[in-house]
C-alpha cells in the first residue's frame, strides 16, 4: 500500500490537551506557528495556554486547520535532516473576517494577552511612523467603528485590534498585555503609537482606559521559517504517514527576547528558552541589521546573479563577500560585545548555509519599501556620523534599486506602484529619487550607489 493509502489526518483524539483560550493571536501564518505558538507549547504551564489564532485575508488556514482540530506538524529542518513534532497549542482557529469570535475573546477576563504577526506592512504606518489615516483601509476601519464601535466591520490589523478593546473595556474585563511579533525597531512603542492614534479617531474616551488596561510589549523574534512546499507535506506523509496539509517547516535555532509587563500573567515562555530583558534595543539591532540587512542584500543582490535561496546564495563567493563587507560595515555600531557579535555572525553563516531550509530570495524579497527603510539606513546613518558610508553598507540600497527596475527577483510590494515609479528612467534620476525616499542625501552618497547601480545590472546581462 503505498504512503498516502495508510495515511492519517491529526485530530485530538489521540489524547492531545485542549487548553482553555488565554492568548489570542492575529495573523496566523508560518511565523507564528514556528515560533510563539511553539513556545507556547513547550512552556512547563501550557496546560494552562491556549491560544485563539485568527488568520490574515486568507481564511483557509482556518478551515484546513480546523478541520484537524488546530493540530500541525513543525518540521524541524536540521543540517542532518527533518524532525517533525506536532503542535497542539492553537485551541482554536478563526478567519480574520470572523469578528464576532474576536470580540468575544477579548471581552474575556480570563484572555490577557494578545500576540501580532501581521507583518511590517501589516501596521499601515506612514513615513513618520504613525497610523496612515489616508490608507483606504484604516479610513474605512475608522467610520465603521465610529458608527457602530460594537458591531462595525473592521479589516485592518490597528482596526481589529481596536474593535477588541472597545469589547473589553465594554465587558469590564482587566489588563491585557498586546506582544508584536514582527521585524520592526521598538515594535511594542510602534503598536501602541498606531493604536493611539485610531482611538483618538475613533473615540477619545477610550484613551485613559488604554493606559490604565494595556501593556504593550517590545519584542525581538527569530527562526527563518520558509513557506511550506509539496515536498515538505510529502516529508511528513513518508516519516510520519499523517497527511497534513498544515505542515510548517523551520530550522532548528530559535530566539525570544522580551520586554514590558504582562498584567494579566503569560505562559512561562522564559523556562523554554524566551529571555525576558529591560531594554530589547541591542538585541533587536543585532537581528534586524545583521540578520534581515543581509537577508535583504542577497534577496536584492544575489537574486541578479542567478541565485534562488539563501543557501545557494552564500554558498557563492561573490555573495558572501558582499555579505560580510554589510557585516563589517553594521557590526561597529552595535552595542553588544564584539564577541557576542563575532559569534553571532558565525552563527548566521552556519544558518544560512542550511540547504535543508529553502528559503527563497524571492521570498525575503517581498515588502522592500518596509523592509530597506529600517535595515539599511540605520547602518548608513551610523557610518555617516563617523565619517562615510561604506561600500558595503551602500550595496542594500544599489541592489534594492536595480530590483525596482526589474533586475534580479520580481517586485512584490505594498506600495509597489509608487517605488517602483521612483526608480524608473535613468540610473542617475532614479538614484537620486531613492535616496531622497530613504531621506538619505544624494549629494554624499549618490555617486557611490550609482556606481553600484550599474555595477549590479550589468552582472544581470551576464549571469
Ligand atoms: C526575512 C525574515 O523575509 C524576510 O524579510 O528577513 O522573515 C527572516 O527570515 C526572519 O526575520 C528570521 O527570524
Amino acid at each position: 500500500m503505498s504512503a498516502a493509502g495508510t495515511a492519517r489526518r491529526l485530530s485530538r483524539t489521540d489524547g492531545r490537551r485542549e487548553a482553555p483560550v488565554r492568548i489570542i493571536h492575529l495573523g496566523l501564518g508560518n511565523f507564528f506557528r514556528a515560533h510563539a505558538a511553539w513556545y507556547t507549547e513547550h512552556a512547563p504551564d501550557a496546560d494552562d495556554w491556549g491560544i485563539a489564532a485568527f488568520t490574515g485575508r486568507s481564511p483557509s488556514a482556518a478551515e484546513s486547520l480546523t478541520a484537524q482540530d488546530g493540530l500541525y506538524t513543525l518540521l524541524v529542518r536540521g543540517p542532518e535532516g527533518p524532525e517533525p513534532e506536532v503542535v497542539s497549542s492553537l485551541s482554536a482557529v478563526h478567519a480574520g473576517a470572523d469578528l464576532a469570535a474576536l470580540r468575544d475573546y477579548f471581552s474575556r477576563p480570563e484572555v490577557v494577552v494578545v500576540t501580532l504577526t501581521v507583518t511590517e506592512a501589516g501596521y499601515r504606518r506612514n513615513t513618520d511612523g504613525g497610523l496612515d489615516l489616508d490608507d483606504a483601509g484604516v479610513r474605512a476601519d475608522l467610520a465603521a467603528l465610529a458608527a457602530d464601535p460594537v458591531a462595525g466591520h473592521v479589516t485592518t490589523t490597528p482596526g481589529r485590534l481596536v474593535a477588541g478593546l472597545l469589547a473589553r473595556r465594554a465587558s469590564g474585563a482587566g489588563g491585557i498585555a498586546i506582544v508584536p511579533n514582527d521585524n520592526v525597531p521598538d515594535n511594542g512603542a510602534m503598536v501602541a503609537r498606531v493604536l493611539a492614534d485610531l482611538v483618538g479617531a475613533v473615540d477619545p474616551s477610550l484613551r485613559p482606559w488604554v493606559d490604565e488596561h494595556v501593556s504593550f510589549v517590545t519584542t525581538m523574534v527569530d527562526r527563518i521559517t520558509p513557506r511550506t512546499t509539496d515536498a515538505d507535506r510529502a516529508e511528513v506523509l513518508s516519516l510520519r504517514h499523517v497527511d497534513d496539509p498544515e505542515v510548517v517547516p523551520t530550522e532548528p535555532f530559535s530566539e525570544w527576547v522580551l520586554a514590558g509587563s504582562f498584567p494579566g500573567g503569560r505562559p512561562e515562555w522564559d523556562a523554554v528558552g524566551a529571555r525576558f530583558v529591560d531594554d530589547v534595543a541591542p538585541f533587536e539591532q543585532r537581528k534586524l541589521w545583521l540578520l534581515n540587512g543581509s537577508h535583504s542584500l542577497m534577496a536584492y543582490a544575489a537574486s541578479i546573479l542567478g541565485h534562488e535561496t539563501v543557501s545557494e546564495a552564500i554558498a557563492d563567493p561573490q555573495v558572501r563577500q558582499w555579505v560580510e563587507e554589510w557585516w563589517d560595515a553594521a557590526s561597529p555600531h552595535l552595542s553588544l560585545p564584539e564577541g557576542d557579535v563575532t559569534a553571532y555572525r558565525k552563527a548566521l553563516l552556519e544558518r544560512y548555509s542550511n540547504a535543508n531550509i529553502r528559503h527563497l530570495l524571492a521570498q525575503i524579497a517581498a515588502d522592500g519599501s518596509q523592509k530597506v527603510p529600517i535595515r539599511a539606513v540605520p547602518v548608513i546613518r551610523a557610518e555617516l556620523a563617523d565619517g562615510e558610508a561604506s561600500l558595503g553598507a551602500l550595496r542594500l540600497v544599489s541592489a534594492w534599486v536595480a530590483h525596482l527596475r526589474g533586475a534580479g527577483a520580481a517586485v512584490t510590494d505594498t506600495q509597489s506602484d509608487a517605488v517602483v515609479e521612483l526608480a524608473a528612467g535613468s540610473v542617475d534620476d532614479a538614484v537620486t529619487r531613492v535616496l531622497k525616499w530613504l531621506s538619505l542625501d544624494p549629494a554624499v552618497v549618490g555617486d557611490v550607489v550609482r556606481d553600484q547601480v550599474r555595477e549590479l545590472e550589468g552582472l544581470e546581462s551576464t549571469s
